[in-house]
C-alpha cells in the first residue's frame, strides 16, 4: 500500500529511451534487439511482478505461467480460459465466449493476450485490468472486451482459491440469501407459452420473461417460431451452417405482445412476476408505445428495447411510461452504461459480465447504478459459460443494489466439460462454499466435443432489408 506500484511506470518512456540509446551505438540490428526485449521485459516482471511486494503477507509470490485457451463445443461452442501459476495445481478458470465469434476472441488471448501476461503477478488483477484495457492503444470491442473478461475471471478465481474463499465473500460478503432468478417460457401461441410458464412456475420460479411466435412472422427472437417443434431446432442443425432469416414486422409485433400480457395477466394472476425481451428491436416511438400498452400489466421490466448506440432514446420512452425498463446485453464498454445510469432512463442495467470487463467491471456499473437507484439484472444467456455465471451471482450476492438475475439450466453434456457453476433452488440462484468462482474445465473431455461454427440468425424485414437482431 505505502510503495508505489512500479518504478517501470515512473521510468517508463525515460528508461526506454536511455536503453534504446545505449543500442543505437550497438552495429547490429540484431543485438539491438535483443537489448530492447530485455529491458521490456525486466520493465514488466522485475519492477511489475517478480518483486514480491506485492504479495499478500505469508504468502510466496505468485507468477503467470501460462495462459491456455480451450474452445470446445459441448452443446454450444465455449471459449474457456486457463490461467496457470507457478504455485503447483493453482490455476483459474474464465469464460470468454462471444457467441458467433469464438474463433476471434480464442486468437486473441492466444496470439496478442497470453504472451504479455506470462511472468506476470495475477494477484494484481485491477492493474492486469487496467493494462489490458488501456495498454494497446486499441481498446474495446466486444472481441477485447469478452477476452479481457475471460482473463479477469480466471485471476479472481485464483485469488478466491489463495484466500481460501468463495469470491462473494472477497467482494464484501453476503448482502443477501440467494439471487432473484427468471427463467424463459417461450410458444408458437399464447397458450404454449403460458403452458411453459406454469410449469416454471411449479419448478419454483417467481419470474418469468415471455416471448410468443408472432402470426405470419418467420422466426421471432425467443420463440420456436411458427414450426413445428423438430423443424425448431435449428440451432443445432445450424451448427457448421449459415445464419437462418427471421422476418420481423414491428407493426405485428407491436400489435400482439401487449395481448401475450393480457392474457397471461388473466390466466396466471397478478403474483407471478413477468418480463418481456425486445432485442434491441424497436425504433424509439415504438418502444414508448409498446412500453405505455403494457402498463395494466405490471412487467417486472420490458428488457433492451432499443439499439444500444443512442441511449439517450431512453428518454422518450421513459416521458410515456411508468413500465421499468431494463438495458445493457449488447454494451461492451463501462462508458455504455453512463448516460443511462446517470440520468435515471432505466431501472435495471444488464450488462452481461462476460462482454464488459468480467467482475472488475461488473461491480463498477454496480457501483454506479447504486448511487443512483438503479439495479443490476446481468446478462444470463445459455451462450455464456458457467463461470461467467457464477461471476454473476457471486457478484448479485455481494452488491446492495441487486434486482434480478437471468438464468439457464445448462444440459449434462456441458456440465461434463465445464463443472460447478451457480445452483438454482426456490426461484433463487446460489453458489457453493467453494474457494474462487467454483468452476472447473475437464480438458480432455473438452477435446471430445470439437469447436463447430456457428451463427446467431439474422432479421430482415418483409422487403427484405437488414433488420436489428
Ligand atoms: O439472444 O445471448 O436475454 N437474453 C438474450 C440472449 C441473447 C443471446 C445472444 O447471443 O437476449 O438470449
Ligand atoms: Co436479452
Amino acid at each position: 500500500m505505502h510503495k508505489p506500484l512500479s518504478k517501470a511506470s515512473q521510468l517508463g518512456r525515460r528508461g526506454f529511451l536511455g536503453l534504446a540509446g545505449v543500442a543505437a551505438l550497438s552495429d547490429s540490428l540484431l543485438s539491438r534487439k535483443r537489448v530492447v526485449r530485455a529491458l521490456l521485459a525486466k520493465d514488466m516482471l522485475a519492477e511489475n511482478t517478480g518483486s514480491s511486494a506485492g504479495s499478500s503477507p505469508g504468502l510466496p509470490p505468485l507468477k503467470i505461467t501460462d495462459v491456455r485457451v480451450i474452445v470446445t463445443c459441448p452443446d454450444r461452442n465455449y471459449v474457456l480460459v486457463k490461467v496457470l501459476t507457478s504455485e503447483p495445481g493453482l490455476y483459474g478458470v474464465g469464460d470468454a465466449t462471444l457467441n458467433g465469434r469464438e474463433l476471434a476472441v480464442a486468437a486473441d488471448l492466444e496470439q496478442h493476450i497470453s504472451p504479455l501476461l506470462v511472468d506476470r503477478d495475477p494477484e494484481q488483477i485491477e492493474d492486469t485490468w487496467q493494462y489490458l484495457y488501456r495498454g494497446p492503444y486499441w481498446r474495446g470491442g466486444p472481441v477485447q472486451m469478452t477476452a479481457l473478461a475471460g482473463i479477469d475471471l480466471a485471476l479472481w478465481d485464483i485469488k478466491g482459491k489463495r484466500a481460501n474463499m468463495p469470491l462473494y465473500q472477497l467482494l464484501g460478503g453476503r448482502t443477501r440469501t440467494g439471487a432473484l432468478a427468471y427463467t424463459h417460457a417461450s410458444g408458437r401461441d399464447f397458450a404454449e407459452v403460458e403452458d411453459v410458464a406454469r410449469r416454471a412456475m411449479k419448478r419454483g420460479f417467481k419470474c418469468v420473461r415471455a416471448q410468443v411466435a408472432i402470426p405470419g412472422l418467420e422466426g421471432t427472437y425467443g420463440t420456436p417460431g411458427n414450426k413445428t417443434p423438430e423443424a425448431a431446432a435449428w440451432r443445432v442443425a445450424n451448427l457448421a451452417g449459415l445464419p437462418q432469416t427471421e422476418v420481423f414486422e414491428p407493426a405485428s409485433y407491436l400489435r400482439v405482445v401487449p395481448r401475450l400480457f393480457e392474457y397471461l395477466r388473466a390466466k396466471l394472476g397478478p403474483e407471478v412476476e413477468l418480463l418481456h425481451d425486445c432485442h434491441e428491436r424497436l425504433d424509439p416511438i415504438q418502444a414508448a408505445r409498446l412500453a405505455h400498452e403494457l402498463e395494466p400489466y405490471h412487467l417486472f421490466f420490458l428488457e433492451d428495447c432499443l439499439r444500444p448506440e443512442y441511449k439517450e432514446s431512453f428518454r422518450l420512452i421513459r416521458e410515456h411510461s411508468t413500465t421499468p425498463l431494463a438495458m445493457g446485453e449488447l454494451f461492451n464498454s463501462l462508458w455504455d452504461c453512463v448516460p443511462l445510469i446517470k440520468e435515471q432512463l432505466i431501472d435495471y442495467i444488464r450488462c452481461d459480465l462476460g462482454h464488459i470487463g468480467g467482475i472488475t467491471a461488473g461491480r463498477k456499473v454496480a457501483a454506479l447504478a447504486e448511487l443512483f437507484q438503479v439495479r443490476t439484472a446481468w446478462h444470463g444467456p445459455g451462450d455464456i459459460g458457467p463461470p461467467t455465471h457464477a461471476a454473476n451471482v457471486h457478484v448479485d450476492l455481494s452488491i446492495p443494489n441487486f434486482g434480478i438475475q437471468e438464468m439457464v439450466f445448462f444440459p449434462d453434456v456441458t456440465r461434463e466439460v465445464i463443472s460447478g457453476g451457480p445452483e438454482f433452488k426456490d426461484g433463487y440462484m446460489n453458489v457453493s462454499d467453494l474457494p474462487g468462482l467454483g468452476c472447473d474445465v475437464n480438458e480432455e473431455a473438452a477435446k471430445k466435443c470439437p469447436y463447430r461454427r456457428a451463427y446467431l440468425p439474422t432479421a430482415r424485414r418483409k422487403d427484405g432489408s437488414v433488420q436489428d437482431w
